[in-house]
């Protein structure tokens, strides 16, 4: 699905995030931006290990913040990191899965990048229920897209039917308008 906001465009799609032809693929990071399992794991092996020295000489995000590197082995020229929050039930945890997402597409914006990648940060291991973060990513990327012309596409590689349902069903909630691809 596609669907227009600005002079933007913002695409969900099925797939692997590693696999994009885009300026930025996101991390769904841990604080030390140490390489985990879930996407995180596959980025840091279709990257190379470079990418993990390079986080280890950046030390560390907090959470809700992003960081930029290098992206080696991919196709995209860069990874921002970002950090959701573990889902914990506290209202505070959509702020902070909000400012995840804000902060990288700020990053992205800060470094001239046109085009960026996510995966659905803190649905998997982190734990946070895709009906409730589906709507708060997309909202977050339709904010940041109508202030920031230089972003011209944001990408969900969703990697599972059940993800990709979610995340279709909270553009029609949010009701952004879909166009032909
Ligand atoms: N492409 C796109 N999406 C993927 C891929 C892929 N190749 N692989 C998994 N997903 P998760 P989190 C989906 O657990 O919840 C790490 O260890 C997955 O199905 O990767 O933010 C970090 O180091 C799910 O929908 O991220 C942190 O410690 C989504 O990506 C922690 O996990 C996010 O799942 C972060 O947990």
């Amino acid at each position: 699905m596609r669907f227009a906001i600005g002079n933007a465009a913002l695409e969900l799609i099925r797939g692997n995030i590693v696999e994009q032809d885009v300026d930025a693929i996101v991390n769904a990071a841990n604080e030390t931006l140490a390489p985990g399992g879930g996407v995180s794991g596959a980025i840091h092996r279709a990257a190379g290990p470079e990418l993990a020295d390079e986080c280890a000489r950046i030390g560390g995000c907090p959470t809700g913040e992003a960081r930029i590197t290098a992206g080696y082995r991919l196709k995209a020229r860069y990874v921002i990191h970002t950090v959701g929050p573990r889902y914990s039930g506290n209202p505070h945890d959509a702020a902070l899965l909000a400012s995840a997402y804000r902060s990288a597409l700020m990053l992205a914006a800060s470094h001239g990048l046109q085009s960026i990648a996510f995966p659905s940060i803190s649905t998997g291991i982190y734990g946070y229920p895709l009906d409730q973060a589906a709507p708060i990513a997309l909202a977050t990327c339709r904010d940041v897209l109508l202030s920031h012309p230089g972003i011209t596409l944001v990408r969900f590689v969703l990697f599972d039917e059940e993800t990709y349902r979610a995340y279709d069903q909270a553009a029609q909630t949010i009701g952004l308008t879909p166009v032909e691809a």
